[in-house]
């Protein structure tokens, strides 16, 4: 008992260090020398590398240019964004369904891009969303989020999205174990070790449309699964997941599931799954879960619901996952570029394991197992360890390489980025960040073949390093070259919301097919307005469907009469231009949502069902041309009931319309 008691306070003072963070003492910007011309675009000229940072609670993903830091858009994932329409328009509302309803917000950490070969290949950026679980996937022709699917099974899907080397799979492990969606959900907390399940999804992507699909998922004993990466190389075909809370707790977790000297790194032999589920080991599983998928010849989205998934039982099917002891609540699981180490960082390890894929699998062989988590074999530590950095830091979190041998681990509580070599786990250099890191990148970093040059650190806090404002302070990214031998800091800035995992490329492979506009004769919207002279208004009962052009600088029609209180009215905007960077906007008053932002050649849907007898000016919201100003229209709201006629018009004056009925 007293061991225990002891235990407890020391594990809560680490907890208080691992709150906090520790400052490093100088307040210096420890910024020297050339960085500035190192990070120095000057105006006109493109950057080098795109960066793509999660927005952690802001569910965004931003796009930043490096070196230079610019910040060029935020793209709306798992949040609605008035500024884009996106969530408020009707096209893009079934982006955001899910069995519980429309989900206008979540915990965006993991941006991830798409391999092949085992090497980034520039065509999306999946991310996971943490609280109602789902998986996203983001075009970067569009920079639009064109998928979402929501996992069953699963509470907080923060081991997601880690993808294998020809994208076969993105993968997604629950970080809360839930009693399972078919089972009886409603049982006391304290049966979690009973009743509580983790699972591993399988989301298959394909190879044409990148469209995802739950292929299958593993179930395992309620652990909490944290971070994940695949094999590659050699180790393709295998997966790594770091697990934590393999006490079992339930509560207190920062005591209760830090007791363990040892956790796991479970490793999943996928293709041996794969035979499984060939083999017909699945189980068929009743469950409800969303697909919401967006269409760019409709320029919308539908959503499916799925009613069933396959689920195959790892502690009844051998060979398939092997737990690798690991110290101590470890959070990530990284693969170096070789697939012959993968990292394992325990949170309140005062080193950094590296274990080694091919002694794994001689320790599977030689059957070296060390007895059995819930039927999975657990391998020997000492006969999969390739070795431990000693020394490395306080609170490793997360390890990136530069494709020359080197890894790159973050350490919170120290606030610093130890560089370290793989072959002989020798540390090499340290630098502090600014402050309480916690992700890092190096482009192309969890990749086959890393582009390296630069290592960004994203820190959690950044006291005194900026303005003030307020109560809430930005967090921050930092630039730091490791061209050298030494890493260098050559600049930082602030983040949109709190930027977790994040993924770079050079521009060039994400240049290279970007749509510039939507071809107007190939809208299928059912909507679309193709020319000024197909504009006009349809009652159809209650509502009325507005078929509106745009194109500098009018709407078509711009004058709308005979809508009455009450009226479901739909404003379907076509934007008639065939200019890039020419997009129309639309907003009209009293509309309790955002407004339109319509590219070229698109067709968007505002609902608005006015509540009150007025006149309504509507405008173009987005600085066109030089006569932006004068691009608006009225819509004239009576009561309802009134028969004042449906009339619509563009550029028609009174004289013309002598037959008024005013
Ligand atoms: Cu921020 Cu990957 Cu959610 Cu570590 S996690 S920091
Ligand atoms: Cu169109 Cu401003």
């Amino acid at each position: 008992m007293k061991n225990l008691v002891l235990g407890t306070i020391g594990i809560f003072v680490l907890g208080l260090m691992l709150m906090a963070g520790c400052k490093p003492k100088t307040l210096s910007s420890a910024v020297s020398g050339d960085a500035a011309s190192k990070t120095y675009v000057p105006p006109g000229q493109y950057d080098e590398f795109y960066n793509f940072v999660s927005g952690g609670f802001s569910g965004q993903l931003s796009v930043y240019g490096l070196p230079s830091g610019r910040l060029f858009r935020v793209i709306p994932v798992f949040s609605v964004d008035p500024e884009k329409g996106w969530g408020y328009s009707e096209e893009t509302k079934p982006m955001l369904n899910s069995s519980h309803g429309f989900i206008p917000w979540d915990d965006y950490h993991h941006p991830e891009m798409s391999q092949t070969n085992g090497e980034v290949d520039g065509r999306w950026v999946f991310g996971n969303a943490n609280n109602t679980p789902r998986v996203a996937r983001i075009d970067l022709k569009t920079f639009r989020t064109v998928e979402i699917i929501e996992l069953p099974n699963s509470g907080g899907n923060h081991s997601s999205p880690f993808i294998t080397p020809n994208t076969e799979y993105v993968i997604a492990g629950t970080r809360f174990s839930v009693p399972p969606d078919n089972s009886n959900t409603d049982v006391p907390i304290h049966t979690y070790k009973e009743n509580f399940r983790s699972y591993i999804s399988f989301i298959s992507v394909d190879k044409e449309t990148g469209h995802m699909d739950i292929k299958f998922q593993i179930e395992c004993p309620g652990v909490n699964f944290d971070l994940s990466h695949a094999g590659k190389g050699p180790s393709d075909g295998w997966f790594f997941f770091s697990c934590y809370n393999t006490e079992q707790a339930y509560t207190l977790l920062e005591v209760n599931a830090s007791q363990r000297d040892k956790d796991f790194v479970m490793a999943v032999n996928w293709k041996k799954a794969e035979e499984y589920l060939a083999a017909g080991k699945a189980k068929k599983v009743p469950v409800r879960y969303a697909v919401n998928r967006w269409d760019e010849s409709t320029h919308s989205a539908t959503s499916e619901f799925k009613t069933e998934v396959m689920v195959l039982k790892a502690s009844e099917l051998p060979d398939m996952c092997y737990m690798m002891p690991c110290p101590k609540s470890p959070h990530g699981c990284d693969v170096d570029p070789t697939g012959e180490y993968i990292v394992g960082s325990g949170k309140l390890a005062a080193l950094v394991p590296v274990f080694s894929f091919s002694k794994m699998q001689k320790a599977i062989a030689d059957k070296d197992f060390d007895g059995e988590y819930d039927g999975m074999p657990i391998l020997k530590y000492e006969s999969v360890l390739h070795g431990e950095v000693q020394k490395p830091g306080l609170g490793p979190l997360h390890t990136e390489f530069d494709g020359n041998g080197n890894a790159y681990t973050s350490f919170f509580v120290s606030s610093e980025v130890v560089k370290w070599r793989l072959s002989d786990l020798e540390v090499l250099d340290r630098v502090p960040t600014y402050y309480s890191i916690g992700h890092l990148c190096v482009p192309g970093g969890d990749s086959r073949k890393p582009f390296g040059k630069y290592m960004i650190a994203y820190n959690k806090i950044t006291k005194d390093r900026y303005l003030p404002t307020g109560p809430e302070l930005c967090q921050s990214a930092q630039l730091y070259d490791i061209s050298g031998d030494k890493m260098q800091l050559i600049l930082d800035f602030p983040t949109i919301g709190e930027p977790h995992y994040a993924q770079a490329a050079p521009a060039e492979l994400i240049m290279k097919d970007q749509v510039k506009i939507f071809r107007i004769e190939d809208n299928n919207h059912p909507y679309a307005t193709k020319g000024e002279k197909d504009a006009r208004v349809v009652r159809d009962g209650k509502q009325v469907h507005v078929y509106m052009t745009s194109i500098r600088s009018h709407f078509a029609p711009d004058n709308i009469e005979g809508v009455r209180v009450g009226d479901e009215v739909y404003f379907h905007v076509t934007n008639l231009e065939q200019d890039w960077d020419v997009p129309h906007g639309f907003a009209i008053k009293g509309a309790p949502n955002g407004e339109l932002l319509i590219m070229p050649g698109e067709t968007c849907t505002l609902k608005w069902v006015p509540a009150k007898v007025g006149m309504y000016p509507m405008y173009c919201t987005d600085f066109c041309s030089a006569l932006h100003q004068e691009m608006s229209g009225y819509v004239r709201v009576s009561p309802a009931g009134s028969n004042v006629p449906l009339k619509f018009h563009v550029g028609e004056l009174a004289e013309e319309a002598a037959d008024e009925n005013m």
